[in-house]
């Protein structure tokens, strides 16, 4: 198959899970086509049967605000014109599903018929795409592609409380677990905790919605509790300078270590025991799996879908948003229980390998992209 994908190159999961998916279906012989503004970031090096296609803006002074939708939609058109493109996979709807569809038009003009595969990861549907600003043209854009996958039953459900009737097919995002799992590095470990203290780990870019302030009070309270722990945020944005001053507040400043953006992420993962995401909205939570593959159990809200990542109980805790003392007192029974901890890192391990692993969630997409290329061809027989 000749498949195009659009994406966030630059930012996000949704972009992460784009390019992985990008370079799995190439590994078994598709022709892949990047569309974006630049290179996907995890996508490494350009293989054979991996294409990328730069969607320039065009910065005319006329322009305060660059119309970057056109310029996808032209994009998209020479590409499935030129390249015979197959089908096309917008990752976020917001523009992309709309300028897809802008191109699927145009290029039915021409006699050509291209099939449209929205994937709904977020904020695009419980945020962004809620915005009266927004909704009328995200609503319509979902409704008329081809196919829509979400990445969670939770998402699915959201999606369809709004003025979208599409049918939905949930298919979660997956991780490589032959990359992401437990790595001997205990010189690392050695070097962060100098005296055999636990760690605690976040990974997130920093957004409000992450709350990574809840993770240094409970840290905070840990240490309180007696606990000899450490405390690594890795990823950086918007909360990275309220979550320093945070730590300095409560004088943990000096157990904390700030380690910005960081690949392999892996790395750091295999050194931690225990994983925090007090997020405020997640609908799949991808840095929580690629911590569960790592053999680290995740201790989260219960919120979106990360009840159908983090089993409770099994493979970590689930709380109440915002509640510190319910994370903390979860976080307790981790690092003073080494049964219950090794208990959990294993099912942690084990479910990511049997429900999410790579090997199981792209031939779901390749099984989709058919489905929905013989609806299509149906269409205009
Ligand atoms: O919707 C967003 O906030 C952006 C998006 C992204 O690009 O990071 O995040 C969402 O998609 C990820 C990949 O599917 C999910 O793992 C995240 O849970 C989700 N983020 C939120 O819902 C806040």
């Amino acid at each position: 198959m000749k498949i195009g994908i659009t994406c966030y190159p630059v930012y996000g999961g949704s972009g992460v899970v784009a390019t992985e998916l990008g370079k799995a279906l190439a590994a078994k012989g598709h022709c892949i086509h990047f569309i974006a503004y630049s290179m996907p970031f995890r996508l490494g090096h350009i293989a054979e049967n991996i294409r990328f296609h730069e969607v320039n803006v065009n910065a005319y002074p006329l322009f305060e605000y660059p119309p970057y939708t056109l310029n996808l939609t032209s994009k998209i058109v020479d590409t499935v014109k030129y390249e015979e493109l197959d089908i096309l996979h917008m990752h976020y709807a917001i523009p992309h599903a709309t300028s897809a569809l802008l191109a699927r038009q145009i290029l039915e003009k021409e006699g050509i018929r291209i099939p449209i595969v929205t994937t709904l990861h977020g904020t695009d549907i419980t945020i962004v795409g809620q915005d009266p600003s927004f909704a009328p043209v995200v609503n319509y854009s979902i409704n008329e592609s081809d196919g829509v996958t979400a990445v969670s039953d939770w998402l699915r459900a959201e999606t369809l409380k709004s003025d979208i009737n599409a049918d939905i097919e949930v298919i979660p995002n997956f991780i490589d677990t032959d990359r992401f799992r437990r790595l001997p590095r205990e010189h690392f470990k050695q070097a962060i905790c100098p005296n055999g203290e636990k760690l605690l780990v976040h990974v997130s870019n920093f957004r409000p919605v992450k709350r990574a302030t809840e993770v240094v009070d409970v840290f905070h309270r840990l240490q309180q509790k007696g606990h000899g722990i450490k405390l690594l945020l890795v990823g950086d944005g918007p909360d990275r300078t309220s979550a320093e001053h945070r730590a300095r507040d409560l004088g943990v400043y000096d157990d904390v270590r700030f380690l910005g953006k960081q690949e392999p992420v892996e790395e750091i993962l295999s050194i931690a025991d225990v994983f925090m995401m007090p997020s405020g909205s997640e609908t799949f939570g991808l840095a929580a799996l690629e911590a569960m593959a790592c053999g680290v159990p995740v201790i989260a809200s219960r919120i979106g879908g990360l009840p159908e990542l983090v089993i409770d109980g099994e493979t970590g805790f689930l709380c109440e948003l915002g509640d510190l003392e319910g994370y903390t007192q979860a976080a307790d029974r981790l690092l003073s229980d080494k049964d219950l901890h090794a208990r959990m890192a294993t099912a942690s391990r084990i479910r990511a390998q049997n429900e999410f692993d790579i090997s199981k969630i792209v031939p779901r997409y390749e099984a989709y992209y058919e489905q929905v290329m013989d609806k299509a061809a149906l269409a205009i027989q």
